[in-house]
């Protein structure tokens, strides 16, 4: 396939976020690795992200998770972040480390429970407001290990009013991304195991409420690309959360397991070209680098995206169009693998070159220094991790 079309021209205002917790010290319940240089506080995770943005130009906003990034004066480090050239996006509400939260947050039988769960998100509504972000993201661990243990109903009847309780508490300006998994940490039922229970939330709820889709969180085999296709007709994809997975919610590096799997998703994406920055739909990642450096792990990460929408931008619509009309099974499925199977690792250099920024970014940070630089100067304190 000929790569001199106007067809990538897309990809200059395409961006990814990145999760400030993908900076810091993380692992398995086995055994966490701790690496040196690692932040010792939100503002040195920002100052690692923004080596992301600095090498691919695809990395401008870093999702926030409270109350692992916690600060004093949140506008202050809203500031920081745009001195580095970065924006505040997404601010993760945390539902799954309080001891108080055993048998649930927002759906938890007691009301004093629910009433904590609310007042944390209406916390991280205050602390939006103070950065600059403009979506809450909330992720319910909330579920049931035994049958019996509560009422399945009565759990979602209690969910759905401590939603409207933050809904009602937004701007308008503000979206609310809900967030579906079939399971963990509860493992007979969760309350919001699938994207169907997380759009009948959001349609309840109102407009700026919308769905995230993790691409870690469905049961092996789903066809991830329908859910999205699904959302996107409905207006109800608000956001995804990108990683990797063989197993489980194993949040490995995008692309990495199944790269073709990210295309498919892609292809329905480019379909509505909802890959515009108009569209609403905001690219995040939510990945743990356990055993693998880093800053290196989110570098290879964005450009796995950014690698997949190009294949995704070069399928040729019109001939993928007129093969269906004509009922050309092969001839439909052609097309598609005729752009997948396109290596466009080089002119994806070329144009990073052209806009000043190194043909290899993952070369260029490790020539950069800020590695052994950062591993000499953080020294002392409390390295942050994945929960911390
Ligand atoms: C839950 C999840 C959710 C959390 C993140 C740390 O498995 O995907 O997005 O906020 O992991
Ligand atoms: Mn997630
Ligand atoms: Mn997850």
């Amino acid at each position: 396939m000929s790569l001199s079309t106007g067809a990538l021209d897309d990809l200059a205002d395409f961006s990814i976020e990145v999760p400030s917790w993908a900076y810091g010290n993380s692992g398995t319940r086995f055994k966490v690795f701790t690496t040196p240089g690692v932040p010792r506080d939100p503002y040195e995770k920002l100052a690692d992200a923004a080596q992301v943005h600095r090498f691919t130009g695809l990395a401008p906003r870093v999702s926030l998770h409270l109350p692992w990034d916690e600060v004093a004066d949140p506008a202050k480090l809203g500031a920081y972040a745009q001195d580095l050239g970065l924006r505040i996006g997404a601010v993760n509400s945390n539902l799954f480390q309080d001891d108080d939260y055993r048998l649930g947050s927002l759906a938890h039988p007691d009301a004093r429970v629910r009433d904590k769960a609310v007042a944390h998100h209406l916390h991280c509504l205050d602390v939006m407001r103070a950065t600059g972000s403009t979506d809450l993201k909330i992720w319910l661990p909330d579920g049931t290990n035994y049958p019996g243990q509560d009422s399945l109903r009565a759990r979602q009847d209690r969910l759905a009013d401590s939603l409207r309780r933050v809904y009602a508490a937004m701007d308008d300006t503000q979206r609310l991304l809900l967030e579906y998994k079939f399971f963990e940490p509860s493992f007979y039922s969760m309350d919001v195991p699938d994207w169907g229970t997380a759009l009948l939330h959001c349609l309840d709820l109102g407009e700026r409420a919308q769905v995230v889709l993790d691409t870690g969180h469905h049961a092996p085999g789903t066809n991830i690309e329908f859910i999205v296709m699904q959302l996107l007709r409905r207006g109800r994809l608000g956001a995804f959360d990108l990683n990797s997975r063989f197993y489980a919610d194993d949040d490995l590096i995008v692309g990495a397991a199944d790269p073709f799997q990210l295309f498919r998703i892609l292809v329905e994406i480019v379909a509505v070209r909802a890959h515009r920055p108009d569209s609403g739909v905001n690219f995040m990642l939510d990945q743990c680098h356990n055993i693998e450096e880093k800053i290196p792990g989110q570098i290879r990460s964005v450009l796995n995206v950014e690698q997949a929408l190009a294949k995704a931008l070069l399928v040729d619509a019109d001939a993928l169009a007129e093969a269906r009309q004509r009922g050309d099974v092969l001839g439909a499925n052609a097309v598609l693998m005729d752009a997948y199977d396109t290596d466009v690792r080089a002119t994806l250099a070329d144009r990073r070159e052209a806009r000043g920024l190194p043909r290899d970014p993952i070369a260029a940070f490790a020539a950069s220094g800020y590695a052994a630089e950062v591993a000499a100067g953080r020294t002392g304190g409390t390295q942050a991790g994945w929960g911390a």
